[in-house]
Protein backbone atom coordinates (compact mmCIF):
# COMPACT_ATOMS: atom_id res chain seq x y z
CA UNK A 1 0.00 0.00 0.00
CA UNK A 2 1.39 3.36 -0.98
CA UNK A 3 2.04 5.75 1.77
CA UNK A 4 -0.58 8.17 2.79
CA UNK A 5 0.77 11.52 1.16
CA UNK A 6 1.99 9.55 -1.90
CA UNK A 7 -1.99 9.12 -2.24
CA UNK A 8 -2.96 12.45 -1.54
CA UNK A 9 -0.36 13.93 -3.89
CA UNK A 10 -1.60 11.51 -6.34
CA UNK A 11 -5.70 12.83 -5.72
CA UNK A 12 -4.07 16.75 -6.00
CA UNK A 13 -2.39 15.59 -9.49
CA UNK A 14 -5.94 14.66 -10.43
CA UNK A 15 -7.98 17.31 -9.87
CA UNK A 16 -5.20 20.02 -11.09
CA UNK A 17 -5.89 17.88 -14.43
CA UNK A 18 -9.20 18.72 -14.10
CA UNK A 19 -9.05 21.97 -12.84
CA UNK A 20 -6.74 22.93 -16.16
CA UNK A 21 -8.97 21.59 -18.26
CA UNK A 22 -12.00 22.85 -17.37
CA UNK A 23 -10.09 26.40 -17.31
CA UNK A 24 -8.57 25.60 -20.89
CA UNK A 25 -12.42 24.55 -22.25
CA UNK A 26 -13.71 27.41 -21.03
CA UNK A 27 -11.11 29.77 -22.83
CA UNK A 28 -11.60 28.08 -25.99
CA UNK A 29 -15.20 28.45 -25.76
CA UNK A 30 -14.60 32.22 -25.01
CA UNK A 31 -11.93 32.02 -28.09
CA UNK A 32 -15.12 29.99 -29.98
CA UNK A 33 -17.46 33.01 -29.24
CA UNK A 34 -14.50 35.79 -30.12
CA UNK A 35 -14.21 34.08 -33.54
CA UNK A 36 -17.94 33.68 -34.06
CA UNK A 37 -18.20 37.73 -33.49
CA UNK A 38 -14.86 38.01 -35.90
CA UNK A 39 -16.07 35.87 -38.60
CA UNK A 40 -20.20 37.51 -38.12
CA UNK A 41 -18.22 41.22 -38.12
CA UNK A 42 -16.69 40.40 -41.82
CA UNK A 43 -19.42 39.01 -43.10
CA UNK A 44 -21.44 42.14 -43.05
CA UNK A 45 -18.31 43.90 -44.13
CA UNK A 46 -18.16 41.94 -47.14
CA UNK A 47 -22.02 42.12 -47.69
CA UNK A 48 -21.76 46.09 -47.67
CA UNK A 49 -18.68 46.16 -49.92
CA UNK A 50 -20.28 44.10 -52.35
CA UNK A 51 -23.00 46.74 -52.86
CA UNK A 52 -22.77 49.80 -54.82
CA UNK A 53 -25.47 53.17 -54.49
CA UNK A 54 -26.64 53.25 -57.82
CA UNK A 55 -29.18 56.50 -57.80
CA UNK A 56 -27.01 59.42 -57.38
CA UNK A 57 -27.37 61.73 -60.51
CA UNK A 58 -29.86 59.76 -61.92
CA UNK A 59 -32.97 60.62 -63.63
CA UNK A 60 -35.88 61.70 -61.12
CA UNK A 61 -39.38 62.45 -61.51
CA UNK A 62 -42.38 63.27 -59.14
CA UNK A 63 -46.29 63.60 -59.32
CA UNK A 64 -45.97 67.38 -59.36
CA UNK A 65 -43.55 70.15 -58.32
CA UNK A 66 -44.16 72.45 -55.33
CA UNK A 67 -43.67 75.48 -56.41
CA UNK A 68 -40.33 75.97 -58.79
CA UNK A 69 -37.68 74.84 -56.11
CA UNK A 70 -37.53 71.41 -54.49
CA UNK A 71 -37.39 69.72 -57.73
CA UNK A 72 -37.76 65.51 -57.82
CA UNK A 73 -33.59 65.20 -58.63
CA UNK A 74 -32.55 67.24 -55.37
CA UNK A 75 -33.54 63.52 -53.71
CA UNK A 76 -30.56 62.19 -55.83
CA UNK A 77 -27.65 64.90 -55.50
CA UNK A 78 -26.14 63.57 -52.49
CA UNK A 79 -26.78 66.54 -50.21
CA UNK A 80 -28.71 66.16 -47.27
CA UNK A 81 -29.85 69.96 -47.07
CA UNK A 82 -31.47 69.89 -50.18
CA UNK A 83 -34.87 68.27 -50.81
CA UNK A 84 -37.91 67.11 -53.03
CA UNK A 85 -41.02 68.25 -53.02
CA UNK A 86 -44.40 67.63 -54.33
CA UNK A 87 -47.57 69.22 -54.40
CA UNK A 88 -50.72 67.98 -52.27
CA UNK A 89 -51.29 65.74 -54.15
CA UNK A 90 -53.41 62.09 -53.80
CA UNK A 91 -50.94 59.58 -53.66
CA UNK A 92 -47.88 61.38 -54.45
CA UNK A 93 -44.41 59.52 -55.60
CA UNK A 94 -41.18 60.05 -56.36
CA UNK A 95 -39.50 57.78 -58.60
CA UNK A 96 -35.87 56.98 -59.51
CA UNK A 97 -35.25 55.54 -62.92
CA UNK A 98 -31.54 53.96 -62.72
CA UNK A 99 -30.93 53.87 -66.26
CA UNK A 100 -29.98 50.19 -66.10
CA UNK A 101 -31.58 47.27 -64.57
CA UNK A 102 -29.85 46.46 -60.95
CA UNK A 103 -30.07 43.43 -58.53
CA UNK A 104 -31.73 46.26 -55.42
CA UNK A 105 -31.08 44.74 -52.01
CA UNK A 106 -31.44 48.06 -49.92
CA UNK A 107 -32.77 51.91 -49.86
CA UNK A 108 -32.19 53.93 -47.54
CA UNK A 109 -34.01 57.46 -47.29
CA UNK A 110 -33.00 60.00 -45.33
CA UNK A 111 -36.40 62.36 -44.33
CA UNK A 112 -36.12 66.11 -44.56
CA UNK A 113 -33.96 67.98 -41.66
CA UNK A 114 -36.03 71.00 -41.04
CA UNK A 115 -39.50 70.30 -41.08
CA UNK A 116 -42.69 68.00 -41.34
CA UNK A 117 -41.01 64.92 -41.18
CA UNK A 118 -43.95 63.30 -40.01
CA UNK A 119 -45.84 63.65 -43.67
CA UNK A 120 -43.90 60.89 -44.56
CA UNK A 121 -46.08 57.83 -43.06
CA UNK A 122 -48.26 54.95 -45.43
CA UNK A 123 -45.49 54.92 -48.11
CA UNK A 124 -44.86 52.10 -50.60
CA UNK A 125 -41.83 51.68 -52.35
CA UNK A 126 -41.78 49.82 -55.53
CA UNK A 127 -39.11 48.35 -57.84
CA UNK A 128 -39.20 46.93 -61.13
CA UNK A 129 -38.14 46.73 -64.93
CA UNK A 130 -40.41 48.54 -66.13
CA UNK A 131 -43.46 51.10 -65.22
CA UNK A 132 -46.05 48.20 -65.42
CA UNK A 133 -43.70 45.55 -63.74
CA UNK A 134 -43.97 46.93 -60.33
CA UNK A 135 -43.49 45.31 -57.30
CA UNK A 136 -43.07 46.18 -53.13
CA UNK A 137 -39.70 46.01 -51.93
CA UNK A 138 -41.14 47.39 -48.53
CA UNK A 139 -44.16 48.79 -46.75
CA UNK A 140 -43.49 51.97 -43.89
CA UNK A 141 -46.56 52.85 -42.06
CA UNK A 142 -44.29 55.98 -39.75
CA UNK A 143 -45.28 58.72 -39.38
CA UNK A 144 -41.21 59.13 -39.24
CA UNK A 145 -39.70 62.32 -38.00
CA UNK A 146 -37.39 65.57 -39.16
CA UNK A 147 -33.87 63.92 -40.56
CA UNK A 148 -34.79 60.40 -39.65
CA UNK A 149 -32.53 57.88 -41.89
CA UNK A 150 -34.80 55.00 -42.72
CA UNK A 151 -33.57 51.76 -43.91
CA UNK A 152 -35.53 49.35 -46.26
CA UNK A 153 -34.37 45.72 -47.04
CA UNK A 154 -35.96 44.38 -50.33
CA UNK A 155 -36.86 41.27 -50.69
CA UNK A 156 -34.46 38.52 -52.49
CA UNK A 157 -37.09 37.08 -54.90
CA UNK A 158 -37.07 40.06 -57.07
CA UNK A 159 -34.33 39.86 -59.27
CA UNK A 160 -33.33 43.03 -61.34
CA UNK A 161 -34.83 46.59 -61.32
CA UNK A 162 -34.96 50.05 -63.04
CA UNK A 163 -36.98 52.28 -61.22
CA UNK A 164 -37.63 53.12 -57.67
CA UNK A 165 -41.04 54.45 -57.06
CA UNK A 166 -41.86 55.93 -53.57
CA UNK A 167 -45.70 56.52 -53.18
CA UNK A 168 -47.55 57.84 -49.94
CA UNK A 169 -50.94 56.47 -50.08
CA UNK A 170 -53.69 59.23 -49.47
CA UNK A 171 -53.63 62.74 -49.71
CA UNK A 172 -49.97 64.39 -48.75
CA UNK A 173 -46.71 66.57 -49.58
CA UNK A 174 -43.72 64.17 -50.41
CA UNK A 175 -40.56 65.36 -49.56
CA UNK A 176 -37.52 63.76 -48.67
CA UNK A 177 -33.56 64.61 -48.13
CA UNK A 178 -32.11 61.96 -50.28
CA UNK A 179 -32.78 58.41 -51.69
CA UNK A 180 -29.82 56.42 -51.64
CA UNK A 181 -30.31 52.61 -54.05
CA UNK A 182 -27.69 50.12 -52.71
CA UNK A 183 -27.50 47.38 -55.53
CA UNK A 184 -25.78 44.02 -56.29
CA UNK A 185 -22.08 44.99 -57.52
CA UNK A 186 -21.78 42.28 -59.89
CA1 LIG B 1 -30.74 66.11 -51.48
Amino acid sequence: MPPKNDHVRKMAKCSMKFATRNITTAILNRHSDILKEIHEAVRKDQNIAQLREVAYGKQTRQSSDHGDKYHASASVDGNLDTINHTGLDESPYLEVDLGNEFQIKRIDIFNRKNCCGERFHDVDITIGPSHNQMYLCAHYKGASRNGEHLVFECSHNIKYARYVRITIKGREYLHVAEVKVYAIND
